[in-house]
């Protein structure tokens, strides 16, 4: 099928352990019993994560919009958050479950993370936080926010959820702001299936998190603090150890397949190929932008054409988190510009390790031809 594929190419394939792996990990948990409430898989997991990505303290949870919200509760913020429309729903909902009003600012069109030139310009005595989401990995511009953080004592949280081991400027991109979160839901680079985590450099947090995500509990089971159900249980750890393993491997294999796609499409008139894929980088995602003025379709024609060849991008962050209905009442058109014309624009296109590079060629053939 030259047009097409004879089985579905989904966005990506979630990282799986060999499964002889995962059944003597189960065995052990079956042999103590413990299956949940932080027991020797989780520790396990916890001590791995820190190596892997050099940090000393971690709070694992169930998943990365728990940790998020968590994260949030634990800095004692209030009134409004300035943050990015350019994202997935979940980076709102954990600031609504805060109670905390989302602030929407525009983004920078080449990185289309928000753009800290216009965060100032929304600051009022009610603002305590900036959340800056790294969209598909792309990095804020972390130098200015913690510049204007400082400036109006403000709190900064980065959703890191695309970002999991990325080294920005030389240091891990977790020491940026007050706190980060990485997802790993299947979906990601990492996974424990369904997952997350907060660190900090400040262990104050994160001792509290320990706490919050265990129904606010000291360790004499004394509810002393804000709390929620947010652990991670045994087998989704279990899991994780077991894929870290395959994690380097795979980001040389996403290596490749973005050199292919580059190959095929960074010189194509209207295409922006908006992620960058190294070793330094979280290998998350493969976004390109599409001009419909300049490439003569449109992205979503694009992704129709892609869908009757059997091929299934998504068109991510589309709609807006400010187009939603639930939030759209407060904010008019022109203020998000950017944002409204990355997401009518954008196309995350299949990209994983063993996708081949006649597939990739194919897609690229799929998108030039259609
Ligand atoms: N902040 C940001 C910026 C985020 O992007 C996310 C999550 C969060 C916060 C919250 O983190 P978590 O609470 O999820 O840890 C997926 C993921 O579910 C979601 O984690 C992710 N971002 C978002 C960008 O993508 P959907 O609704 O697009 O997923 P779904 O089910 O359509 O999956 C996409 C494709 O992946 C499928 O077409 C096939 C493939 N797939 C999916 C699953 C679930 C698999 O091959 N295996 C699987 O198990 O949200």
């Amino acid at each position: 099928m030259e047009n097409g594929f004879e089985n579905p190419i989904y966005i990506t394939r979630p990282l799986l352990p060999d499964l002889h792996k995962i059944n003597e990990r189960l065995g052990k948990i079956w042999e103590t019993g413990i299956l949940t409430n932080m027991g020797g898989q989780h520790r396990e997991l916890e001590g791995k994560l820190c190596e892997y990505l050099g940090c000393e303290n971690i709070t694992l949870f169930n998943n990365g919009t728990i940790a998020l919200m968590a994260g949030l509760k634990s800095l004692d913020i209030k009134g409004e958050v300035i943050t990015s429309p350019f994202t997935f729903p979940a980076t709102i909902q954990a600031l609504e479950w805060n109670g905390l009003k989302p602030v929407f600012c525009d983004i920078d069109p080449v990185s289309m993370t928000i753009d800290a030139e216009k965060i100032e310009g929304l600051i009022n005595e009610n603002t305590s936080a900036i959340l800056g989401v790294h969209v598909f990995d792309n990095i804020c511009d972390v130098k200015r926010i913690d510049g204007i953080s400082k400036k109006y004592n403000l709190k900064v949280v980065y959703d890191a959820a695309h970002s999991f081991g990325s080294i920005h400027n030389g240091v891990p991109i977790w020491e940026y702001g007050d706190l980060s979160m990485f997802s790993f839901h299947a979906t990601k680079l990492f996974n424990t299936i369904e997952g997350g985590c907060i660190i900090s450099k400040n262990s104050d947090i994160t001792d509290r998190l320990d706490m919050m995500k265990s129904f606010g509990r000291n360790s004499d089971v004394r509810v002393v603090d804000w709390g929620i159900n947010g652990k991670l249980n045994e087998v989704q750890a279990a899991m994780g150890i077991e894929v870290l393993k395959l994690v380097g491997l795979e980001k040389e294999k996403r290596i490749k397949v973005s050199e292919t796609y580059n190959s095929m499409l960074s010189d194509v008139e209207g295409i922006r190929i908006v992620t960058n894929a190294d070793m330094n980088k979280s290998c998350q995602y493969l976004v390109i932008e599409i001009d419909e003025d300049r490439f003569g379709k449109s992205r979503d024609m694009v992704n129709e054409t892609l869908n009757s060849g059997n091929v299934f991008p998504r068109k991510y962050f589309h709609p807006l988190c400010s187009d939603a209905e639930w939030y759209r009442m407060d904010y008019s058109k022109n203020e998000l510009n950017h944002a409204r014309v990355a997401a009518e624009s954008v196309l995350a296109l299949p990209f994983y390790g063993s996708l081949s590079s006649e597939d990739v060629e194919k897609i690229c053939r799929i998108i030039l031809n259609c």
